[in-house]
Parts: C-alpha cells; structure tokens; sequence
C-alpha cells in the first residue's frame, strides 16, 4: 500500500440565511464520497465545514425575522448540521465563521498583509439608502438599465440584455430595502492588491491544482488584468470590525475562506493529536483539498491562494470545482417549482439513493448535474436493488435457510474471485480521481457478472437434488463473497447499507484491503432486506411538498432581495386567497371588559356569524345597525376571550376616533363577493 497520507478536505460554507437545497449537496457528497474512500485506503483524511455567516444579507434576514443574527445564524447551523448528517455527510468539524477562531486568524492574515504592503485604503463614491442609513450592496439596488432600458434590473448587470454595468448608471435606481432614491455618499475602504500576486498566481495555478476549465478561466480573467479587491464594509454590517478602523468592518468573503482554518483550529481543541500548522504553515506533511462550486472560483483559485500565500500560510493542493444542478433539465429555481430543499427530499427518499445518483452522474470536469426523476427511479430500482442487493438476498436465504447461514470453508471459483478483488484497484483509483460514473459503470458491470454466475449455476435447482448441498453452499458463498466485494467499492458512496450488510456478514467495518482476503468457515445472520424500490408515488409526493412549500409564504428561507420584492408587490393568485364578501350588520354590542371592541352579529349570505371588531372608540353600536360593510370572509376563526370571532371588518384610518368603515355603494347585498 502507498504511504499513509494526511489530507484536509473542505466543503464550501453555507450561508447561514437561507435552507440547504440538493444543490448544495453535490460538492458535499462529492467530497465525503472522496474523504470516505481515503479513509478506507488507509489515510488520514478529515473533512470540514461551517456555516458562512457574516455579511447584508445575513444582517437583513436576521432583522426580517425578528431575530439577532447570532441568534439566526446559530440556528441555521444546527439545521445545517442535522440536514448534511442526515444525507451521511460524515463532517468532522462543522463550525462558523463567526468564530473567536476566526476573528483571530482574519486579524493575523490582515496584520501580515499591511506589513507586506499588500493593501491600500481610498476612498470611493457609493450608492447609499438615506432611509436605512446604509451603504448599499450591488444587489440591494434595482433600477432601469441603462443600455436596453427594462425596468427593475440589479445594480451589477441587467436579466435581459445581459450587459454588465455600475449601479450608478443604473437610470432611476431605487433601494431594495426602502424604495427611495439612494444618494451617492464618499467612504475610506481597503483594498487588497491582488495584483501584486499575479506573478505568483500564473505559476501556481499552472502546477497541477485545478482542473483545466479552471485554468482556461482564469487565462480570461489574467488577460483581463487582476484588479485589487474592495476587502472593507461600512458599519452597520455584521461581521468583524477592522482593527484600527472605526465603522469599518471585513468584507465577508475575505473571512469565508479563512474559516476553513478556523474550522480546522477548533477541531484541533477538541482533538488535541492534530497540530494546526502542519496543515496550514507547511505543504510537505498534508495535503489540502477544496470542494466548491464553479460560482466561486474566483475567490478559491485567485484570492484564496494569494490570501494564503501572501500571509505565509501554505496555499492549497488542489481545488475541486463542480457545475450546477439541474431538475428536470431546469434550472433550480423557486418559480419553476424545481427548488428541492434537503430536508423535503429526506421526508420522501433515503439519503443514498441521491448519493448514489450524483455518484453515478459525476466526473472530473465541472459539468451541470441533471436529476431527471424517471432516470433516477430507474437507475436505483435496477440497478441497486435490482442487480448489487439481488446478489446477496438471492444467496444468503439459501445459506441462512439450509446451512446455518454457515459460507464453504473454500472458494470454489478462486479465478473469479480474483477478477473481481483486481477490478478493485482501478475501481479506487477511479473514485480517487474523481471519476465516479465510470467506477459505478465498472461496479454494475461486475453485479451483472455476479448475477450472471448466479443463473448459470441455478443453486434453486441443485437444491432439488440429491448429494448437491455442499456444491449449493460453495456457489451461494461465492456470490456472498462477490457481493462484499461490491460492497467495499461501494461503501464510500452508500455508507449506511454498507453498516447494514457489515451487521448481516457479522464482520468488522469494511476497509479496502479487506478485498484481498475472502470470508470463508464463517457465520453470517439472517439476511434482512437492504433495500427498497422507489414507489413512483414517492417521486410525485417530493415534487408536490416542493410545490406546497414554494406556495407558502416565504419564511427564513428567502433570500432578502426576494423579501423586499414580495413585499412591494402581490400577485393577483395572492390576492384571489383573501375572500372579501359584502356584509350586512344585524347586531353591534358592547362587550363587557374589552375597551376597544364591539361585537357584532353579521350577515355575510351564509348565515349569521359573530365578529369582534376594534372599532368601539369611533362608533356607537346603534349607529351601525343595518349597514353594510366589507368583511374578510375567510379568515381562520379566533378565539378570544369574549367568544369566537369569524372574520373581520375592514375599516381605514390610523385607529381611534380617526376610523371610517369601509361600505359598498346602495345596493350591494350581503354576501357578494369584493373582486
Ligand atoms: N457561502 C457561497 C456559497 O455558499 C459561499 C461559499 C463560501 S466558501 C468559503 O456557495
Ligand atoms: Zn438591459
């Protein structure tokens, strides 16, 4: 075996606003299948994460929901947790950026970088909200493009022409936030000098780091010229104040990245065997692995590496970038319906199955990743269940049911046995290169060998005759021994059947090297069902609690861009939800303890209802006997504690005496619907 390796792998960090979607779970997945194969060859491989939790965004969501954004952000963090070990991401650190781990190495990176003179300070022009006293980030200001003039266009780029521009060329801009017209305002920011690396950059990306769409790329972006980077936020932002500053805080993609190693730093608290400069201070003793999106290269590949670089801290050994997601052959999005949330998938499927698709859909190279659910129903009702777990269900209820579960002493196909536990070598060296699909194709074609053994010995048929047991037992412990030997190479993809089939060998956690040795003169348990097919039903059930979920109002989820937006504007399904019915008042009382309601008895075309309204102080109950008033029909019941009220009267007006019933002109009658 090669000598032991010591390697970090990274997953990029989530924000911690918004709810993980399976989009998320392709470079998760992708890496924990990697870090569980190099565990299994042996090596000392770790994986780390954490919740991405400073920046506007966060700051805004928090104050949406009534929240502090150390409140939210924590909250998040658990359910990230939950959801990623629920899908067996097997993480052995998950920790935040809003670290105390984290500040400190922001403040150390930043110190060595202003003692190399790698960063200036000036001061720019900035859009900024005179309502919300705020800086505005790009994203924060809409307004008409200036090129092809359609309205509500983000201030970096316009949707429908696609011409990329500043928001101050944006023609009428308004905030996001408040709506106004923002005003440009002057502040001091740091920039790092980017450019002071390109130099180093050229020669580092071109060392074997990335793959090679990566490095075409970035040849765009050297030709272009590396820029410096605006790595400063005015106040009010969350995040890390800027040492020396005042008002000034880290931009939060200058303390993303660095919380890999804050992440790392506070493993090491807890395991106090690890030695964080090893892995950050030297490239010869570890090795260090990125898994991000291909949304993010620029900051990995250009930043990342300078940052590091420029701070004498080691630069990563490779960085593995994947495309996006897709469903259906759409992109993920919430007014298509294709926004699958995490935890909406694990309500309906297991974890494996879609570790099992994006294992047998993924290569090296950053191409989209399409889940097309009758390809995926498919692929795991033949393929797993169909041909890997047939091999062991169909041998071992021979075994369990006429020998005691008890395997032949011998192998009596040794030659096929070696073909397959030789297949092994390429099959990890597949899976270490990243090759997934084409390991998968190499495993399925050895489970139609396996199956094909099966059939041509017929152990059903031997059974029936005389003196032919021992030979039964010898062909079901052959297919026993093949199937172990799939599910070794399977394992890092389907980790939790892998326990499972371990509990039923009635043997030690699978390792690679296990394959070399067949099990023999061995007693294994009752074989119980590994798997299930998928039920189309199942399939249709996700996408309808995805669409239910899309139909809800959006909650913690939404991206604050959204927030704002929704909030300016309803759609008319939004307003067909509010049943308006004209009213007829038959009854108006005091209610005796309430100081600002009266209760009214109405006529609403359906009956009468019951309805307590906060209109006493500008209307006495004579006055509004027999009028007609306008009444939101459908309003779920309240109870309170003078009885139950069944709607509610609408009225205009800032409350008081100052109050004014909203009623129809002569002649509406009671029931009508408002349209
Ligand atoms: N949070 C963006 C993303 O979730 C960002 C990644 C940070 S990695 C240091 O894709
Ligand atoms: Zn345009």
């Amino acid at each position: 075996m090669a000598a032991k390796r010591k390697i970090l792998a990274t997953n990029a960090l989530p924000y911690a606003n918004g709810t993980l979607h399976l989009g998320h779970l392709v470079g998760t997945i992708q890496g924990d299948m990697w870090v569980r194969l190099q565990k299994m060859l042996g090596h000392d491989c770790l994986y780390i994460c954490g919740s991405d939790s400073h920046g506007t965004p966060i700051m805004i969501q928090a104050e949406k929901l009534g929240m502090t954004p150390e409140a939210m952000i924590e909250k998040i963090r658990q359910e990230q947790i939950k959801d990623f070990a629920d899908f067996l991401v097997d993480f052995d650190n998950f920790h935040t950026t809003h670290s105390p781990e984290n500040k400190e190495l922001v403040e150390l990176i930043f110190k060595r970088q202003l003692e190399k003179n790698n960063i200036r300070t000036r001061t720019i022009k900035q859009f900024y909200d005179p309502v919300k006293n705020m800086f505005l980030p790009d994203r924060y200001i809409k307004g008409e493009c200036p090129k092809c003039g359609a309205k509500d266009q983000y201030g970096d780029s316009c949707e429908v022409c696609g011409t990329t521009y500043s928001p101050t060329e944006l023609i009428n801009p308004y905030s996001v936030l408040s709506g106004v017209k923002p005003i440009e305002k002057e502040s001091e920011h740091y920039f790092f000098k980017l450019e002071n690396f390109t130099e180093f950059l050229k020669e580092w990306t071109r060392r074997g780091h990335l793959q090679e769409q990566v490095i075409n790329k970035l040849d765009e972006w050297f030709e272009a010229g590396l820029k410096e980077w605006d790595i400063s936020r005015d106040a009010p932002y969350f995040g890390f104040p800027i040492p020396g500053a005042l008002n000034k805080y880290f931009y939060v993609w200058l303390d993303a990245p660095v919380g890999y190693m804050a992440s790392f730093k506070n493993l090491c608290e807890k395991r106090k065997e690890l030695n964080f400069s090893d892995y950050w201070e030297s490239e010869d003793k570890t090795e260090l692995y990125h898994f991000i999106g291909k949304d993010i290269i620029y900051f990995h590949a250009l930043f990342w590496p300078a940052i590091l670089h420029g701070a004498n801290f080691r630069t990563p050994s490779e960085i593995v970038v994947n495309g996006f997601l897709t469903i259906d052959g759409q992109k993920m999005s919430k007014s298509r319906g294709t926004f699958i949330k995490a935890r909406t998938y694990l309500n309906h499927l297991p974890p494996e199955y879609l570790r099992y698709y994006f294992a047998a859909k993924l290569s090296d190279r950053i191409e989209d990743l399409d889940i097309n659910f009758d390809d995926f129903t498919q692929r795991i009702n033949s393929d797993l269940v169909g041909k890997f777990v047939n091999i062991a269900s169909r041998s071992a209820s021979f075994l369990n049911k006429f020998f005691s579960g008890k395997l032949s002493s011998t192998l009596s196909e040794p030659e096929l046995y070696k073909q397959f536990s030789e297949a092994g070598n390429e099959i990890a060296d597949k899976l270490n290169r990243l090759e997934y699909s084409q390991a998968i194709r190499q495993i399925m074609a050895l489970a139609d060998k396996a199956n094909q053994y099966v059939d041509e010995k017929k152990p059903w048929s031997l059974m029936k005759e005389a003196d032919r047991e021992k030979e039964v037992q010898a062909i079901c412990t052959m297919a026993v021994n093949l199937f172990r030997l799939l599910m070794i190479y399977l394992k890092p993809v389907l980790p939790q059947t892998a326990k499972a089939s371990e509990e039923f060998l009635q043997i030690k956690p699978l390792q690679w090297q296990d394959k070399e040795t067949p099990l023999l003169d061995h007693t294994i348990a009752e074989f119980k069902p590994l798997m299930q097919r998928i039920d189309p039903k199942q399939i249709e059930a996700l996408k309808m609690s995805t669409q239910a979920e899309l139909e809800k109002p959006a909650a913690a989820t939404a991206k604050p861009e959204e927030v704002a937006s929704e909030k300016k504007y309803i759609n008319i399904e939004d307003f067909g939800k509010i049943d308006l019915r004209i009213a007829k008042i038959l009854e108006a009382n005091h209610v005796e303890g309430a100081d600002k309601l009266l209760q009214l008895k109405v006529d609403v075309g359906d009956g009468e209802r019951q309805i307590f309204a906060g209109i006493k102080s500008a209307y006495q109950p004579e006055s509004l006997i027999g009028k007609h008033v306008i009444v939101v029909a459908n309003l779920a019941p309240r109870k309170m504690r003078f009885g139950l009220s069944e709607g509610m009267v609408l009225a205009a007006g800032p409350g008081g005496s100052e109050l004014w019933l909203v009623s129809p002109d002569e002649g509406a009658k009671p029931g009508m619907k408002v349209k």
